[in-house]
């Protein structure tokens, strides 16, 4: 028998249910005096399909003093240890932002800042045109695009993702103020502006580069391959510019334009400029219709490929609605057209449509129609109510299904945790309660309410993973990985080496993950598998 459960802790006056393997009686025992301080028995047995298993609830709701606490079952099986308390996910939410700034490019990671993750500036030579790369033309123009976040367990930089996570961030912010208030101990902390903007500064400074005279935006600026692994600072390949996609330059003008009414305040002079480059980008959109990505034959760095630039065009509209009011009627007219062609619900950086929603959801009353403000607003809370459906489906209470789990599933169940947030906030009372619920029950299940008993975040619960596939962890000769990081997690058809010798294959999709520093297609991280994590933990922060 086995007994699951969210290994960082409980707020204090939530429903609280871990997952056992069998049927049993079960005592919650208090750490620090080794006694009992509730017990019950488990739920029917529910088969939870993902995992391929059996499981049986144990409600423990009860306990609400704040403590340190673990479950045995009537056989001798211990959970993990847990917490319960009122602000309990502060320190993970810290972690999780902090770990941006170990991802800067371009400057050096001071010990002051980094402890001992610091390292020497990377990647600060000019980087060349794509084509003047397969030319093998002499002294080729170049460019500084030096700055940004690397994408993740590579050296690369995305716009397309960039943007995505820029997105989970800003809005955090945006809604949740109040959780953003400390130093995250970054170069500019005291400064008169929140470290999560400052850090996010970092990376919009970066994209803002990366547009073109034109207002078309480079889809990405990598290496042709990925670097061995060796630290960022030793990678001397030469950064490539690769050709502009409507993707990146939609997804652009949906961030610049957000970020311009965020920074407002604080930075009015970047707030005007990012306006600017926003309308230019959009301006590039009115005159070109969709333009994809591809790698050329034989580069093997990221893709991001996207067929459809819908959604992307719809999050822009709806940013542009909000930025530019003087434009008003295009960007309107534009909104309606292609909010009947999106989904309106996903979060990720294939289909950014629900970040649209989001905008428009969150505007000012009159600044888009009623009614279609209403129509998006009955799609998100269809979604939402699928979302609790599958929930009470699932063994392990996670809005997940077998066929959900692709590569990157935990930024799936974080991003459906952010829908559910949404709802609960365009609600009232026991309904918006339903939601939030909901929304919690995602975040358990990354922190180790899984069929694998893992917290899915370094440094967070007793039995997280260890070993990120990051360059920089996999060479830096310290033992511990940076703390904050979210995996990818759980893959249905893992496709790197170690995962496919490792995990058997007719494998559970919750089961197909390993902590192996090799196995890219379960256990990288990127910044917009943080993201939408920090969005969520900004939620539950508040009131604390
Ligand atoms: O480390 C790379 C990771 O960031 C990518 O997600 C992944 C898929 O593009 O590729 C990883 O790099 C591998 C490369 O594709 C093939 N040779 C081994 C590299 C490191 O495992
Ligand atoms: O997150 C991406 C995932 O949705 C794709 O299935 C996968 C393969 O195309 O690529 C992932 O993105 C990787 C990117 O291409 C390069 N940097 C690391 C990203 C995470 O693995
Ligand atoms: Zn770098």
């Amino acid at each position: 028998m086995a007994i699951y459960l969210n290994q960082e802790g409980y707020l204090t006056n939530v429903k609280k249910v871990a997952v056992s393997t069998k049927a049993c009686t079960f005592q919650v025992m208090d750490v620090s005096s080794n006694k009992s301080v509730a017990e019950g028995r488990s739920g029917a047995g529910v088969f939870d399909e993902a995992a391929g298993e059996e499981v049986f609830a144990l409600d423990f709701s009860g306990v609400r003093k704040p403590g340190k606490y673990y479950i045995q079952g009537d056989d001798g099986t211990r959970s993990h240890t847990f917490t319960v308390g009122d602000k309990i996910y502060a320190g993970l939410h810290k972690d999780m932002i902090k770990a941006l700034y170990f991802q800067r490019c371009g400057c050096e990671l001071k010990a002051e800042h980094a402890g001992v993750y610091a390292h020497e500036a990377c990647h600060i030579a000019p980087a060349i045109l794509l084509e003047d790369y397969m030319a093998g033309t002499e002294n080729p123009e170049t460019y500084d695009l030096c700055g940004g976040w690397h994408d993740a367990g590579d050296f690369g930089r995305y716009s397309t993702a960039a943007s995505v996570a820029l997105g989970h961030l800003l809005y955090a912010y945006k809604l949740f103020p109040e959780s953003f208030k400390d130093s995250l101990q970054i170069p500019e902390s005291g400064n008169d502006m929140p470290d999560v903007l400052n850090e996010c500064l970092y990376e919009l400074a970066w994209l803002i580069k990366m547009q073109r005279e034109d207002g078309g935006v480079y889809h990405k600026l990598t290496a042709w391959s990925h670097a061995p692994f060796i630290m960022p600072q030793e990678d001397h390949d030469p950064f490539l510019i690769y050709p502009v996609s409507s993707m990146a330059t939609a997804d652009y003008a949906a961030i610049m334009a957000l970020a311009s009414g965020i920074y407002k305040d604080f930075r009015p002079e970047f707030a005007k400029e990012a306006l600017e480059k926003a309308k230019k980008a959009w301006n590039w959109l009115e005159n070109n219709s969709y333009v994809g990505f591809k790698n050329p034959e034989g580069s093997n760095t990221g893709e991001y490929d996207d067929v459809c630039d819908e959604d992307e065009r719809f999050w822009a509209a709806c940013e542009m609605q909000k930025a530019d009011p003087a434009n008003a009627k295009v960007y309107l007219e534009r909104a309606k057209v292609y909010a009947e062609k999106v989904s309106k619900v996903d979060f990720g950086w294939t289909d950014v449509s629900a970040f649209g929603s989001l905008a428009v959801l969150t505007a000012e009353e009159g600044l888009f129609p009623a009614e279609f403000v209403k129509d998006i607003s009955n799609v998100v809370f269809a979604e939402a109510d699928r979302l609790v459906a599958l929930q009470n489906n699932s063994g392990y209470g996670v809005a997940m299904k077998a066929q959900d789990y692709v590569w990157g599933s935990n930024m799936v169940v974080c991003n459906r945790g952010m829908l559910l947030v949404l709802c609960a906030l365009k609600c009232k009372d026991v309904q918006a309660d339903v939601y939030k619920e909901a929304a919690l029950s995602q975040l358990h299940y990354l922190l180790g309410k899984n069929a694998l008993d893992v917290s899915y975040v370094t440094g967070h619960g007793e039995n997280a993973y260890k070993n990120p596939h990051n360059r920089p962890t996999a060479s830096d000769g310290i033992d511990e990985p940076m703390p904050g990081w979210v995996s990818g997690g759980p893959f249905k058809a893992p496709c790197d080496a170690v995962a496919m010798e490792k995990i058997p294959v007719g494998t559970p999709p919750m089961k197909c993950y390993i902590d192996h520093v090799d196995s890219y297609s379960t256990n990288e991280i990127t910044i917009y598998w943080n993201s939408p994590a920090i969005f969520m933990t900004a939620f539950f922060m508040q009131g604390e």
